[in-house]
């Protein structure tokens, strides 16, 4: 009996070197000190042996019992913790790894152009203005002398949300409502987004807008030509030839459109400027005193004038781009060269 007990115990010290997990030991555990165990087995057979015998080996019995026991249990603690070793390994975080790439945005062209261009205005003195994009129809035609019936509202048709509520078709309502509520002398350059009913290589049905205002006792049709020719040569270069064309405006007499002369020929004529060595790049005019009514100023004592801008066109000419659709079409092969 005591020989078997030790070479229970032998054997069993030996298999436990070569397990190899947790579930292997488990099992083998109950295989040896379980209840059905081999150690439980033999110790049924205690009983067959004298007192004194059985004193001994139930002593030496337990001494291995427990032995056993502390055995399979440092075993385990052994492979609990070669386990969490490996989860350890497996979450280990290279922190001298090279971080992933953002790639830096970038102002899109018509923002630049449009900080560009309120950058020239700030120079000659005009403060920005901003308003709403879903406008009254007052503030978008009626105040600025366009009535229901007017031919001006085929040309500028736009989204109507209801009856009095459009898309405005211009910055031109900003204009109004800054007079609306403040006095002379306003200085004020409008740029942002304006809506129209059209679609082709050179209109788009959402665009942007840039329009200046300069109401004050004695502004003439001089400071009219001395701010537009100081914009036009510092923007385009103090050597480009302008000229200013008469025009209709419904909110301007007199009006006047610019050109300046192409600067894709030269002025020697090209597909750009159709031949003529000019291109139009705004319509401007002296306030109508019939505006002014519409805002509380007195006609006799304020005057002024005011010029509109299309930004895509402006773009369009300054870097030789020959399709509107090209600035909403998000291409970054397009976007990125500016
Ligand atoms: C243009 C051309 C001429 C203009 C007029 C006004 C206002 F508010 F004073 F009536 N704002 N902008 C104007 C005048 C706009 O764009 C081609």
């Amino acid at each position: 009996m005591i020989n078997k007990l030790i070479s229970l115990k032998e054997e069993t010290i030996k298999s436990l070197g070569d397990l190899s997990d947790q579930k292997s030991l488990s099992e083998m555990r109950t295989r040896v000190l379980g209840r059905k165990g081999e150690l439980t087995t033999l110790l049924r057979t205690l009983k067959d042996f004298q007192p004194e015998e059985r004193s001994a080996i139930g002593k030496l019995a337990n001494e291995i019992k427990v032995d056993l026991e502390s055995r399979f249990d440092s075993r385990e603690k052994f492979f609990i913790e070669e386990l969490e070793q490996r989860d350890l390994e497996k979450e280990f975080i290279d922190v001298t790894l090279p971080g992933r790439r953002h790639g830096f945005g970038k102002l899109h062209v018509l923002n630049v152009v449009t900080a560009e261009l309120i950058e020239v205005f700030s120079g000659l003195g005009f403060q920005l203005a901003e308003g709403p994009e879903v406008e009254l129809d007052y503030y978008n035609f009626e105040a600025l002398n366009i009535p229901k019936d007017h031919p001006a509202r085929d040309m500028q048709d736009t989204f109507y949300f209801s009856e009095n509520v459009v898309l405005r078709t211009h910055t031109s309502p900003v204009q109004i409502r800054t007079m609306e509520k403040s006095r002379p002398p306003v200085r004020i350059i409008c740029p942002g987004k304006v809506y129209r009913r059209d679609a082709d290589i050179t209109h788009s049905p959402m665009f942007m807008q840039i329009e200046g205002l300069w109401v004050d006792r004695h502004v003439s049709l001089a400071d009219l030509k001395g701010v537009l020719t100081a914009f036009v040569e510092e923007y385009f270069g103090v050597g480009i030839g302008l000229r200013f064309r008469p025009s209709f405006f419904p909110f301007t007499e007199p009006s006047a459109e610019v050109d300046i002369q192409c600067v894709i020929c030269g002025g020697s004529g090209c597909r750009t400027c159709s031949f003529t060595g000019w291109l139009e790049i705004l319509g401007s005019g002296m306030v109508d005193p019939a505006l002014y009514g519409f805002v509380g100023y007195d006609p006799e004592v304020y005057s002024g004038f005011a010029f509109g801008m299309g930004i895509e066109r402006i773009a369009m000419l300054k870097y030789g781009i020959p399709d509107i659709r090209s600035f909403y079409e998000n291409d970054v092969r397009f976007l990125r060269q500016f």
